[in-house]
């Protein structure tokens, strides 16, 4: 199984994707995802100029080899540019493999522990009443789980509310970033106030989501849990900025609000302590993001062991390639929580054919060998890459915050 050709595509079908395809001697293919939103050509270049010569020759299905090669072989450790390049090999390395041997992906991790991927949905409005329509609308096409975020009275836009309705899309084309303003005492007053109105508006039959998207203090964020312990929220998200650990304890003396966090750690070295120690209840990394299956693997693992549960991130920069490496993960793991799930827009489906599909509010994965998941290359190259970047988040007064 000796990899013959390793390709880095860059395309962009309304949004840029880079995806690694690597082919054996033999003519099996594998892909794997490795965009990081607006970054995406450092990536490219990591795979192209320093992991393809290391890659073309070498045994297909050394899967843990080639990875601690990857990882332990660089000398530098960790890293969103390094840490997503070694996901895209290692997820097409595992698509090579469940097509070598005849099954789905999801097979060779020890077969389904469940019968589908519980997916949640999102929900925006640029005002409350707007934000409690869409939620019923998510309900009647059948999700059991709906994130709901809301423009703030005040303030001229916020995170998590887009343009369109069904594809929300944060990063904006252009040679510089998006600017928008931040002020937290008018979301802390506004956000208790969404999610009485959803519960109000649609009952508690369903799961209810939110992400604060790294905005608070620990103290804040506090108050905002307790705040929203009456709405049972299935999981406050990134309440306060990802690095600051030791601010989990100070947030988990205060509610029982669920916390879900990780959409940017890229290694188990980024949440070890959240885990051991108890300070969240999902965890957020993904295949992409956290060097593929195999290191994903093993966060998921560790948090088992601390009924820490999965709670992948799956917004639209994560392309179908990520999406179905982790519907094969998700649905063999025992700790499985939720996935989120924003569908692409048709001409990202087009490039990238694949087989899950939306059934009664879960995600099921395709049984064809291997993640059931392709690229369409001449389709691909149609789309050239534009420059986009994540937009940059200022308070009033102009200081830079978190986006
Ligand atoms: O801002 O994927 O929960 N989902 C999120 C996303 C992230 C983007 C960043 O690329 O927070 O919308
Ligand atoms: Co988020």
């Amino acid at each position: 199984m000796k990899i013959a050709d390793v390709r880095v595509i860059v395309t962009c079908p309304g949004r840029n994707f880079v995806t690694l395809k690597i082919t054996t001697e033999s003519g099996l293919t594998g892909v794997g995802d490795a965009t990081l939103n607006g970054r995406e050509l450092a990536v490219a270049s990591y795979l192209n100029d320093h992991v393809r010569p290391l890659l073309l020759g070498r045994d297909a299905s050394q899967i843990n080899d080639i990875w601690q090669y990857l990882y332990k072989g660089a000398y530098w450790r960790r890293g969103p540019v390094t840490m997503t390049a070694i996901a895209a090999v290692d997820t097409a390395l595992w698509d090579i493999k469940g097509k070598a041997a005849g099954m789905p992906v999801y097979q060779l991790l020890g077969g389904k522990a469940r019968e589908g991927v519980l997916v949640y949905g999102h929900a925006n409005g640029a005002t409350l009443d707007e934000a409690v329509a869409e939620v019923g609308r998510f309900l009647d096409r059948g999700y059991r789980a709906v994130r709901v975020q809301s423009g703030v009275p005040g303030l001229a836009a916020t995170y998590g509310v887009g343009k369109g309705r069904d594809f929300y899309e944060p990063a904006t084309a252009g040679t510089r970033p998006e600017e928008t303003v931040w002020a937290t005492e008018k979301y802390l007053d506004f956000a208790p106030k969404l999610f009485d109105a959803v519960r109000e508006a649609h009952g508690f039959g369903f799961h209810l989501l939110h992400d604060v998207h790294h905005r608070l203090t620990p103290i804040e964020a506090a108050r905002l849990g307790k705040a929203a312990e009456p709405y049972r929220l299935f999981w406050l998200e990134d309440p306060i900025s990802e690095e600051l650990q030791e601010g989990f304890r100070l947030i988990r003396r205060h509610t029982v609000t669920p916390i879900a966090v990780g959409e940017v750690y890229n290694s188990i070295w980024d949440c070890h302590r959240l885990i051991t120690e108890q300070l969240i209840d999902y965890i957020r990394t993904t295949v992409v993001h956290a060097g593929g299956i195999t290191h994903l693997r093993r966060i998921f693992d560790l948090a088992a062991l601390y009924h820490v549960k999965t709670g992948s991130h799956g917004a639209t920069d994560l392309s179908p390639v990520c999406m179905a490496a982790a519907l094969h993960l998700d649905i063999s793991v025992p700790n499985f929580g939720i996935q989120e799930y924003m569908p692409h827009t048709p001409e990202t489906d087009a490039v990238f054919p694949h087989s899950y599909r939306f059934e009664d509010g879960m995600l099921i994965p395709g049984d064809e060998p291997g993640l059931g998941v392709d690229i369409d290359e001449e389709l691909a190259a149609r789309y050239p890459y534009r420059q986009a970047y994540l937009p940059v988040n200022r308070l009033e007064d102009g200081t830079v915050h978190d986006w």
